[in-house]
């Protein structure tokens, strides 16, 4: 069998004092942290799009990155090496997970009997190499955004035309995940959203989107898939308004259509960043309303307005990251998949390894570190401390058995409270303390 990456061998925990680029120096599957596996915690998932489709274009000069894989000219051909090629990555780099929209794993055709049948056909190339490898297939979705009949967008289009064409590619990408044993289905809203008000209905483009999800969510059950729904907010990009802005954007719009029962959240770094969020808050915010369902980590960088999509090498942002997922007891069905892509200048396939290696590594260090901050218990500590006055005083108002006018009474028995410091930069250093 052909291999693609010769050069490297399967990638094995050797610590932080080995000085192998090509093995982990932190993450070590079968360890223990608070009782579970770092596997089991952390459920990597390697994203199809960015490491094996990703030929290094930009707006400025064509593509970089030197892919034996994609020298086939018949496209099935190409997608069968490719996919052969997926698998030997995430085999030896020892991750249990990917993720694909439909058109990475099959090419679009030119009709749409001929897209679905390229589909199955990947389908079942991608079923066998699954079996022979026991790695899962964490998500599917459908992309709804790349080809030019979507420029106006898919659920959201202002053609039903449109609209019905993705809602029948959806039905296809629901069945190739259910076939592949899919954990999870993500929607994200890639054009669904707009450029400018003077051609647009917002309104009844966001009620063409809960149509659109309600004729999904009775597809899936009609045909078993038991794999979550997952929804993945983005601020901008491709349009200038997305309708999926941000986590608290999207949980009103499912209570607002009566959806939220039926989906839970996919939180990206470097969407949270764009939103003008932090990565955590994003996930604090997916987690208080028990709806924090995956991840795609990633990074941007600040001094860029755009998604970036880097491998996450900040340890604070892992180790923030992690105290979130750890708070809401762990992501579930969900996982962490790397959406992000190797930079245009690092065009060699063992690039792809020393990425997500780091990627690895420092999510594994932000489980450890984050883990051993909530045994420590100095944070719980200083939270119970800081809002104890709600387990006494104030217990009957937040059970909403309180008024305007008792609150009256306490002020004139009470008068003035004692304002106390939030000690955030104590709190920051303690966090030093354990990275
Ligand atoms: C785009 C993005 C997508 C989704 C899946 O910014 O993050 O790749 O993760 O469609
Ligand atoms: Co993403």
């Amino acid at each position: 069998m052909t291999t693609y990456f010769p050069e490297v061998e399967q990638i094995t925990f050797e610590g932080r004092d080995s000085d192998n680029p090509l093995s982990f120096k932190w993450y070590e599957k079968d360890r223990l942290v608070a009782g579970t596996s770092m596997a089991d915690h952390l459920r990597f998932a390697v994203a199809y799009w960015h490491t094996m489709k990703n030929q290094g274009a930009d707006p400025f000069g064509e593509a970089t990155m030197d892919r034996l894989w994609s020298d086939f000219s018949e496209p099935l051909d190409r997608a069968r090496a490719t996919c052969d090629a997926a698998f030997e990555f995430v085999s030896k780099l020892g991750v249990h997970y990917y993720c694909f929209h439909d058109r990475d794993l099959a090419p679009e055709g030119d009709s749409f009997a001929e897209s679905c049948k390229n589909l199955e056909i990947m389908v079942d190339h991608a079923k066998m190499l699954q079996e022979s490898t026991g790695i899962k297939l964490l998500w599917g979705t459908a992309n709804l955004f790349s080809h030019p009949r979507y420029v106006h967008g898919a659920g959201t289009n202002p053609d039903y035309h449109v609209f019905a064409y993705a809602a029948a590619q959806v039905k296809q990408a629901l069945d190739a995940t259910k076939e592949l044993g899919g954990e999870n289905y993500v929607f994200w809203g890639g054009r669904e959203g707009y450029e400018t008000l003077l051609n647009t209905r917002l309104k009844q483009e966001q009620e063409q989107m809960a149509a659109f999800f309600r004729m999904c969510v009775e597809y899936a059950e009609r045909i078993g898939f038991t794999g979550q729904f997952l929804i993945e907010p983005k601020p901008k990009e491709p349009t200038k308004h997305q309708y999926d802005f941000d986590s608290a954007t999207i949980l009103n719009f499912l209570r607002s259509h009566g959806l939220i029962d039926h989906f839970k959240l996919n939180i990206e770094a470097n969407h949270a960043t764009l939103a003008g969020h932090t990565f955590e808050h994003e996930l604090a915010v997916a987690a208080a309303a028990g709806k924090l369902g995956s991840m795609d980590v990633n990074r941007g960088d600040l001094l860029l307005g755009w998604d970036t999509d880097q491998f996450p090498t900040d340890l604070y942002a892992t180790v923030y990251a992690m105290l979130e997922v750890l708070a809401a007891g762990g992501l579930g069905s969900g996982g962490m998949n790397f959406d992000a892509k190797v930079r245009r200048g690092s065009f060699e396939p063992v690039d792809l390894f020393h990425a997500h290696i780091g990627g690895m590594d420092a999510f594994a260090r932000g489980l450890i570190v984050a883990s051993a901050i909530i045994e420590d218990g100095f944070l719980e500590d200083f939270k119970k401390l800081r809002y104890s006055s709600w387990d006494g005083a104030g217990a009957a108002a937040l059970a909403g058995n309180s008024s305007l006018d008792e609150c009256e009474r306490f002020i004139r028995a009470h008068g003035e409270p004692e304002v106390v410091s939030g000690r955030q930069e104590y709190l920051e250093n303690l966090i030093n303390n354990f990275i």
